[in-house]
């Protein structure tokens, strides 16, 4: 492969999300040149790019926040129980301008390719300017949700007027006034924007195709007695979180579903839906793993669904019946029901007659119904978990390329790394815990992962690491066996990869619980990282399957650590 004088650092890092920013502020107390290489104009991450309005965390303010700095947390005043977007972007960027983290980010650049270069022991990245990096070790810090996906639709270059996708929403404002705006999809992102988006347009058309659960948020201004009384205590409140099944802090649950007396039963399901967000999740511990306690939780979503919309049949439209409730992302909603009770929107059901094609007045759906709108709105997702990575050429040892090795579904070793991919680490990768966890949570345990171990391999004198075939394939085994105890799998979700035509179907996140995760990975760094070839660089032949010549002691610590962790049920995600 070609390669023009690379700039030459210690360690890349791809993307300055909170990822990115996280990581790059712990390398430096390593005193490692490191670069952040990043395509956006500044930090930010999903919070840079998702500016649709309405666009808000569904995971607690209070929460959703770096913990690793005393003074940070102290000083930051979140003002809503759920943080809008520019709050959070406007948070972002306070980090960045507080540590000073812009000078060693490279912003408005893409890395297109990236290969492990045997002999001189590092990792080549290309970038769309032309710009070639070179480092001794690679962070992917991708995000899971950050390659927006529109549907293919014939005609859509003919459309007349404008059209936007929510995870790529113009800096700009949008004015919808007096405009009819058609919105296709009723995911996460179309259920934040589509009650403001009805408060603006002339109509909004709403496109279902599947119809989503969501809870309230029961949004409101913080109060000061409330976050005093966290940041009294935040490093208490931030090691609950650390140590929770989903990475933040909430009521655990009262007992199996159907164990509990049904006076219990139903009082905590009420008080949990009056609380609002993901905690509903964890009411019971087998929300996610009976199918008899989750008809309970569908139930009562359709109630509340008809208790809000006033007509029967666009309730009936909106209640979900294809797949059991939080099996796919739980939405988490304002006024989202109620707004179908408005005069300007309009509910269209595609499940039996997709989309066809874009005229340029609106839409047509196979069946020949048309729809004239000025404006359209794709809600329509991303190509999660997988697709940041894979969108990268990425090659391993022997040229090895990461597509082809993730031909049949992701192969990783906790999520951290991949075999055949020396000195390459992911931040919140596929088949860690990430999206079914709060985030920052999720965030802040990978970053300081990598960062111990870097400082172990230095005070080794090693500088080679890389996953062995066989811990990989019995931690791929672990994830999948995982996810089969649930009932997650059987939802046509992002976490399988069902919204992309082609991906193969695989339930991509780690359900184990964030807690017995952070133990596994304590444990195989607690023993000295013997689940990893372990060695320096050196250029070398080269057999079959993976590296030679490093230290290795295969250990399966980690399975012993998870069966005696905390049991799978009850995940909640945000
Ligand atoms: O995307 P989605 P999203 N014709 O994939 C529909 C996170 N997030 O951007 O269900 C018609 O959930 C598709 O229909 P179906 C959060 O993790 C977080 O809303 O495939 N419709 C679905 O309704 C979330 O889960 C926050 O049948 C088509 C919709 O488009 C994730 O991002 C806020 C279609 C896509 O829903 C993704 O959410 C927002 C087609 N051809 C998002 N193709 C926070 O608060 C797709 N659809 C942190």
């Amino acid at each position: 492969m070609s390669e023009q004088s690379p700039a030459s650092h210690d360690v890349v890092i791809v993307g300055a999300g909170f990822s990115g920013m996280y990581m790059l502020y712990s390398l430096r107390r390593l005193e490692l040149r490191v670069v952040v290489l990043e395509m956006a104009e500044d930090v930010g991450g999903t919070w840079y790019w998702n500016r649709y309005p309405g666009a808000r965390c569904d995971v607690e303010s209070m929460e959703y926040s770096y913990s690793f700095d005393e003074d940070l947390q102290q000083e930051w005043e979140w003002t809503e129980r759920y943080s809008a977007q520019p709050e959070i972007l406007e948070y972002a960027a306070h980090v960045a301008d507080r540590f000073d983290l812009r000078r060693d980010i490279r912003f408005g650049i893409r890395v297109t390719r990236a290969w492990w270069d045997e002999d001189s022991g590092g990792w080549v990245l290309e970038t769309d300017t032309g710009e070639v990096f070179r480092g001794h070790y690679c962070i992917m810090a991708l995000g899971c949700l950050s390659v927006p996906r529109r549907p293919d639709f014939p005609g859509l270059d003919f459309f007349r007027g404008p059209w936007y996708h929510t995870g790529l929403w113009p800096h700009e404002p949008v004015d919808f006034r007096g405009l009819d705006v058609g919105i296709i999809g009723t995911g996460s992102s179309a259920i934040q924007s589509i009650p403001q988006i009805a408060g603006e347009a002339r109509h909004l058309t709403v496109f279902q195709r599947t119809p989503n659960f969501a809870v309230p948020a029961w949004n409101r201004p913080l109060d000061a007695d409330e976050v005093r009384k966290i940041k009294k205590n935040y490093a208490a409140f931030r090691e609950g979180a650390r140590w929770s099944h989903s990475g933040y802090n909430c009521d655990d649950a009262v007992g199996p579903g159907l164990e509990v007396s049904d006076n219990l039963r139903k009082s905590e399901m009420e008080r949990r839906w009056q609380i609002g967000g993901f905690t509903v999740l964890s009411t019971f511990d087998d929300v996610n793993t009976s199918m008899e306690v989750n008809k309970l939780f569908v139930d009562f979503a359709h109630d509340n669904i008809r208790s809000r919309v006033d007509d029967p049949e666009t309730a009936r439209l909106l209640s979900p019946t294809d797949h059991p409730f939080g099996t796919k992302r739980l939405c988490v909603d304002i006024d989202y029901f109620e707004t179908y009770n408005r005069k300007n929107v309009t509910l269209i059901d595609i499940s039996d007659d997709p989309i066809s094609h874009i005229t340029p007045t609106g839409l047509v759906t196979e069946g020949g119904r048309a729809f004239d709108v000025d404006t359209l709105v794709f809600a329509t997702g991303f190509d999660a978990m997988t697709g940041p990575l894979l969108g990268i050429d990425i090659r391993g040892v022997e040229d090895v390329s990461l597509r082809d090795s993730w031909e049949a579904g992701p192969r990783t070793y906790l999520g951290l790394t991949m075999a055949g991919f020396p000195n390459m680490f992911t931040i919140t990768g596929p088949q860690s815990p990430s999206v079914l966890t709060n985030m920052m949570s999720a965030i802040e345990q990978h970053v300081e992962w990598v960062t111990d171990c870097l400082v172990w391999l230095q005070r080794h004198d090693l500088d080679r690491i890389e996953a062995t075939e066989d811990e990989q394939d019995a931690w791929v085994e672990h994830t999948i066996a995982v996810g089969d105890e649930t009932l997650y799998p059987l939802a046509n979700s992002w976490y399988v990869g069902a919204n992309i035509p082609g991906k193969p179907r695989v339930f991509t996140p780690y359900v184990g619980g964030f807690d017995s995760y952070r133990r596994i990975c304590d444990r195989v760094a607690g023993d000295g990282y013997r689940t990893f070839d372990v060695g320096r660089v050196e250029p070398r032949p080269r057999g079959k399957g993976g590296a030679s010549g490093g230290t290795r002691t295969p250990t399966s610590g980690w399975k012993a650590d998870f069966e005696s962790a905390a049991s799978t049920s009850s995940a909640t995600e945000a």
